[in-house]
């Protein structure tokens, strides 16, 4: 049997609601599925549009085999081009984020302008055709301050995502922010048991102290049942929707994205150990209300956020091998707040930096005894892992259907 055909089968015979079997989290064939069906495939969230301001900067990123370059253009355009020189393909920026009028090749100085555009090459000959050797470009949109990508020839359509998205991040200002703090930790386990342990919070009480300060354990807040008989979130929705901020619980039918604002524990406004602000400029003034909770975004498989009245704190989750996962965190200000006066790194950051390290262990201890040969899938709780349910759901449908595209003979 082919690998594929294996995958298919081992994905119709999983046990409903239990976790995969071993090879899922730990198999090289199988991670190599998930790249090319998934990573490569669909659109990711990769940066913001605040992390290159002004015509010319840019910042790199390597997802799996591809290195990428996201620069804005000479118009304001932000683009994501292939880092792959169209001579001999030496990447053509090295550094993760930087500043040029042109992008110059370091080998031979091909120069391309900032669109990609093949602008000199010395010496070439005279057949050689500039127009064929500008940098490959990548699908890339840019939504509410958030930057997504696409490696696929022809990207699924983004407008789903934009129609539920904008509405919910635009009033939150985003484009008017900074990175104040960012932090890159990897993680010793295979993508998804990263998201495993995000999309639950029955292990939050005994992980996360710093967060269960401010953030609420209960299963409507983080998972998807909806959250409509829950009189507290009801009351919040109703709170936030009078001063016009949507924010009723919305799940597209394919399961690929969620967004919902939260309440945070009575009377906390952000994630610090008090509670209180850590921000003193708020990201916004189009938001009037104070106690707005938590804007809860997902977008399966690259990036969950919270955005709050004070910052927003985005995740972006990038595999690096079948048992290692890269996840980078970033703070978001608004760009006038100044560091010292209007807020502390320390203060901004201290919850999710311990977290993010509560949750790496846990995704490590997790993934150290599913490699036991004595592993078998495990029931997830029904009342508190619905999220997590809904993820393998998601992952199991979608690797099915495309596999199953895949594996269509045209004969
Ligand atoms: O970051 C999150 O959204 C999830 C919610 C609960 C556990 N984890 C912190
Ligand atoms: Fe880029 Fe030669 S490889 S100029
Ligand atoms: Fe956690």
């Amino acid at each position: 049997m082919d690998l594929r055909s294996d995958v298919l089968r081992k994905l119709k015979n999983r046990r409903p609601g239990h976790s995969l079997e071993q090879a899922f989290y730990t198999d090289p064939d199988l991670f190599k599925i998930d790249m090319e069906q998934i990573w490569y495939k669909d659109w990711l969230f990769i940066g913001h549009d605040c992390e290159i301001p002004k015509s010319g900067n840019y910042f790199t990123v390597q997802v799996g085999e591809y290195p990428v370059v996201i620069v804005r253009d000479r118009t304001g355009t932000v683009r994501a081009l292939h880092n792959s020189c169209r001579h001999r393909g030496s990447r053509v920026c090295a550094s993760a984020k930087g500043s040029s009028a042109k992008l110059v090749c370091p080998y031979h100085q091909w120069t391309y302008e900032l669109d990609g555009t093949l602008l000199f090459a010395r010496q070439m000959g005279e057949d050689f055709d500039k127009n064929q050797h500008g940098l490959k470009p990548i699908h890339c949109e840019t939504i509410g301050g958030y930057i997504f990508i696409c490696l696929a020839e022809h990207a699924m359509d983004f407008q789903p995502v934009r129609d539920m998205v904008s509405s919910y991040v635009t009033p939150h200002n985003l484009k008017d922010t900074k990175v104040a703090f960012e932090s890159t930790i990897i993680e010793k386990g295979n993508w998804k048991l990263v998201w495993e342990n995000n999309r639950e919070c029955y292990h939050c009480a005994a992980n996360h102290p710093e967060l269960c300060r401010t953030y609420p354990e209960a299963p409507t807040a983080t998972g998807v049942q909806g959250a409509k008989d829950d009189p507290v979130i009801a009351a919040h929705w109703e709170h936030c929707q009078s001063s016009g901020l949507p924010s009723e619980f919305k799940l597209d039918p394919s399961g690929q994205f969620r967004v919902a604002r939260m309440p945070l524990i009575e009377g906390a406004e952000s994630y610090t150990m008090s509670g209180a602000r850590a921000v003193r400029r708020q990201l916004s003034d189009a938001v009037s209300q104070s106690h707005i909770g938590t804007l809860l975004l997902f977008h399966y498989p690259s990036t969950w956020n919270h955005v709050l009245a004070d910052h927003a704190i985005t995740f972006r989750v990038l595999p690096l091998g079948p048992e290692l996962t890269q996840v980078t965190t970033k703070w978001l200000v608004h760009k006038d707040a100044v560091e010292g006066v209007d807020y502390t790194i320390e203060e901004l950051t201290h919850v999710w930096t311990e977290t993010n390290d509560q949750d790496r262990q846990i995704v490590e201890e997790n993934a150290f005894g599913i490699r036991s040969p004595a592993y078998q899938p495990g029931p997830y709780s029904p009342e508190h892992e619905g999220g997590v349910m809904q993820f393998v759901e998601w992952y199991t449908n979608f690797m099915a259907d495309r596999l199953k595209g895949a594996t269509a003979s045209p004969s």
